[in-house]
């Protein structure tokens, strides 16, 4: 089998190491979905000269024409959105809908940041000097490092880029290990649409070498990075060391109340899609419930009955619900936790086990999990699992169930499910997480809109919503003195 390249200054390239890596899909572990360059520090390296020698033409290209080429890639994205689509399952597990319901993410995020083209607006403001005109212009970040996690390897990475080329900068993209292929398939779209040599970089290969290379390389300017909190947090300080510009996007805790007078329905289904959805591999996913005594009962029994009706299996099959781990590492993971949990004391409701037999033997197949009577202390409460697996609180009253939301270290997403308006905007303003949610899933984001967390969730600029455009750009104070006569010995205060 041919590897699949790099792509560095505008031509498909092998790794200087010369080395090689397989990837599989997650539901057929011997199906190898292609061999990859296993690249280091030098072809990071190599690809940081040539975005900083496409940087300049780059940066220098009116917006709307930068605009044109994200149009187009949009277009490419569109024709072969199918393709791409099965990429994602075949390389990362997840049921088909999910796949093409993320090429569409991937595509809403090119055409809104396409659209800023004709804005990127700055201010003008009076100034205190006669004669004087103030204004605020943008100006591209620079070289800046995409670093993108597996689970949605398609969208992340281009919500992190459209804003970055419309913006201007020039790119070196860094996928993780695992999903390669939708990776090089970002880059031929990009390729394909024109865009010129040098400004989107990619280069493959597992652990931290490229990363860490990227982040200590001082051609680079900044870094956005989505991924686990251990190693966000490194590269913050790292970055933070070199002063250079790092947003990451890390793991998350995410609760749903459930009150008394929830739509139990619509809470139902919202909790059963965030939890068990993709496989619970979502950073914004459902990890717990807390629900209000007097109706933990029903709810308990609605979750059951929905849970148990879920079809585990084949991400390509249409009738999936829930498919593979995305991998030995993930499903080792998982395992392990339902363990701890057990140990913990928490009652094993629903699931827990490995699946084998048939065309489970094939994939990472782990049931769907519901674990009871959690307290907050236990670690199956307060870790980011990554996997199909809910664990259920009981609360006294929405203070209560506050309180045990606000509990852990994380603060990305979360969501309360009540027809009471009051309790509502009790909640909306005591909840700590960077997303909230009211009668709808934790799950998801609109591009127009920023995304990220609080606490340990998230640290440096929000992701999409203008806020993408404020990190992918240095804000320039102009201070125009157009006076003909000598300049008055006015001052600034
Ligand atoms: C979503 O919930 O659709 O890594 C987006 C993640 C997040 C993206 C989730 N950064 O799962």
């Amino acid at each position: 089998m041919t590897a699949y390249k790099n792509y560095i200054g505008g031509q498909w390239v092998e790794t200087v190491s010369g080395r090689t890596y397989p990837v599989y899909n997650p539901a057929h572990k011997e199906q190898v979905v292609g061999e990859f360059q296993t690249s280091n520090a030098e072809d990071a390296g190599r690809a940081v000269t040539a975005a900083r020698e496409a940087l300049p033409e780059w940066a220098n290209m009116p917006a709307p024409g930068r605009a044109a080429v994200l149009y187009k890639a949009l277009e490419i994205m569109g024709r072969r959105a199918e393709e791409i689509a099965t990429a994602i399952t075949t390389e990362e597990g997840k049921p088909i809908a999910d796949a093409r319901g993320e090429v569409r993410r991937a595509m809403n995020i090119m055409e809104y940041a396409a659209g800023e083209g004709r804005r990127m607006f700055g201010y003008t403001t009076p100034s205190e000097l006669p004669n004087t005109v103030a204004y605020t212009m943008k100006r591209p970040l620079g070289v800046v490092g995409i670093i993108t996690p597996w689970n949605f390897p398609v969208a992340i990475p281009v919500w992190k880029m459209a804003p970055a080329l419309i913006c201007g900068n020039a790119l070196i993209f860094k996928p993780a290990s695992s999903t390669p292929l939708c990776a090089v398939k970002i880059a031929e779209v990009f390729e394909e649409a024109g865009l010129p040599a040098g400004v989107l970089n990619l280069v493959t290969g597992p652990g931290g070498q490229v990363g860490n290379a990227l982040v200590e390389d001082t051609r680079v300017n900044g870094i956005s990075f989505t991924g686990s909190t251990e190693i966000g947090t490194d590269l913050y300080a790292n970055g933070a060391r070199r002063l250079k510009k790092v947003q990451a996007e890390m793991g998350g805790k995410n609760a749903v109340i459930v009150l008394e007078d929830a739509d139990m329905d619509k809470a139902l289904g919202g909790i059963v899609q965030g939890a068990f959805g993709s496989t619970g591999q979502r950073c914004t996913a459902t990890s717990r419930v807390i629900v209000e005594e007097s109706v933990y009962d029903e709810f308990m029994d609605g979750l059951l009955s929905r849970t148990s009706a879920l079809r585990v299996g084949d991400g390509i099959d249409p009738e999936v619900d829930v498919s593979p781990l995305c991998g030995p590492g993930q499903y080792e993971k998982v395992q392990e936790y339902i363990g701890v949990g057990t140990e913990e004391g928490a009652h094993l409701a629903f699931g827990g086990r490995a699946l084998t037999g048939g065309e489970y033997d094939a994939g990472y197949y782990v049931e769907p999990t519901v674990f009871t009577d959690v307290s907050p202390d236990m670690r199956i409460a307060k870790e980011e699992i990554f996997g199909p697996v809910l664990t259920v609180f009981k609360a006294r009253d929405l203070k209560d169930a506050i309180e045990i939301s606000n509990s852990v270290e994380f603060g990305l997403s979360s969501s309360v499910y009540t027809r009471d308006i009051s309790r509502a905007f009790e909640y909306i303003n005591t909840v700590e997480t960077g997303m909230v949610h009211v009668n709808a899933p934790t799950l998801g984001g609109e591009v127009h809109l920023p995304f990220g967390g609080l606490k340990s969730s998230g640290v440096g600029q929000r992701e999409q919503g203008t806020e993408a455009f404020d990190f992918f750009t240095e804000t320039i104070t102009v201070y125009i003195d157009h006076g003909e006569a000598a300049r008055q010995q006015a001052r600034f205060i």
